[in-house]
């Protein structure tokens, strides 16, 4: 039974005893209804719920998890029997990896089931900040439509979608699943990344600058490592240019932030459409007043269909592993 272990006190048994630690805890916030039925069948608890001494949370199995809250070292010194960590999610950048492997814990993600969703938002943001929609809606709303000497030639004009070029970084599941819809926008898609992805028949442009300078709109999906941490600098902005998009759905830290802000200042880069920050919830305080970006609170996957699909992988890899150790989707 979770959470339940014999205790010997100076050679006698007084237990059962309540270690008052589940087979399960949840680590960070997760999505209410998978956190219910965490509670309901293990009687998961959230870690901090747990006394924080060292080894306090023997009878941990598993911790569930999202790529926003993450398991590092320090919290698997308190969990010395952790078998697994789940993710809610596809990134696990800040969970610690190496620490886990060094003790022999697995961790799953959530492939596949979001890779629609957060493609379709890639591709809206793409939309949004090239067309200039959400800016539009700003203006109409301003009354500045309905203005006199307002009108139809009031509101700048904007930049041609369909047909444009697109380089993507970062083509796995997500950077495939954009090119496929941006394709039949009749746009010529390039890409950079780790190397030559499989099942593709796109030009892969070695430099991610080179890329760059060849693109309308700049779309990253991959995954935060130490080699994409703030690849997108100065150099890469710059390649952009006033007449260049970037779209970000990956990691906020895949962006020098302080220089996208200074290239938008600059009118050095024509606009940016950005579901993830640096340090979320904030969002530079330089960018809210700008019409010349679009910004969403990391909602790329956030569609009732697809949140319930990967709470029910988070739920299954959880079943599986404490059933035989096995999970249904694990990394690497
Ligand atoms: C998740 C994401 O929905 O999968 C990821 O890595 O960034 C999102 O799509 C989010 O992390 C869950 O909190």
């Amino acid at each position: 039974m979770p959470g339940r272990h014999w205790t010997m006190l100076a050679g006698a048994a007084y237990g059962p005893a309540v270690t008052h630690s589940p087979a399960v805890v949840t680590v960070g916030p997760l999505m209410p209804d998978l956190v219910a039925a965490l509670e309901e069948r293990y009687a998961a608890r959230p870690l901090e719920s747990l006394d924080s001494a060292a080894g306090s949370g023997a009878g941990v199995r598993v911790a569930v998890t999202t790529g926003r809250t993450g398991v590092r070292a320090d919290t698997l010194d308190r969990l010395p029997d952790l078998g697994a960590v789940v993710h809610f999610g596809v990134g696990h950048d800040r969970t610690d990896l190496a620490a886990l492997a060094a003790r022999g814990v697995v961790a799953s993600t959530t492939p596949d089931v979001l890779t629609d969703c957060v493609a379709d938002t890639a591709v809206g943001l793409v939309i949004d900040v090239m067309r200039r929609l959400s800016a539009a809606d700003r203006f109409v709303r301003r009354g500045e439509w309905a203005r006199p000497g307002g009108g139809s030639y009031a509101f700048p004009l904007a930049r041609r979608v369909s047909g444009a070029r697109v380089g993507i970084l970062g083509l796995g599941r997500i950077g495939k699943a954009v090119a496929a819809r941006l394709e039949a926008f009749g746009c010529a898609v390039s890409y950079t990344g780790s190397g030559p992805q499989d099942g593709v028949d796109l030009p892969l442009v070695a430099d991610l600058v080179e890329l760059a300078r060849e693109v309308d709109v700049l779309v990253l999906a991959c995954a935060l490592t130490d080699r994409t941490r703030g690849a997108v600098d100065t150099a890469v902005l710059d390649a952009l240019g006033p007449d260049g998009f970037l779209v970000n759905v990956a990691r906020g830290a895949v962006v020098d932030e302080a220089a996208m802000v200074a290239a938008l200042e600059a009118g050095r880069l024509g606009g940016a459409g950005l579901d993830v920050f640096a340090d979320e919830p904030h969002v530079p305080a330089a960018l809210l007043e700008r019409d010349d970006v679009v910004l969403l609170p990391h909602l790329a996957s956030g569609t009732v269909e697809t949140r319930a699909a990967m709470r029910d992988l988070v739920l299954a890899n959880v079943a599986s592993f404490l059933d035989d150790g096995r999970l249904v989707t694990p990394l690497g």
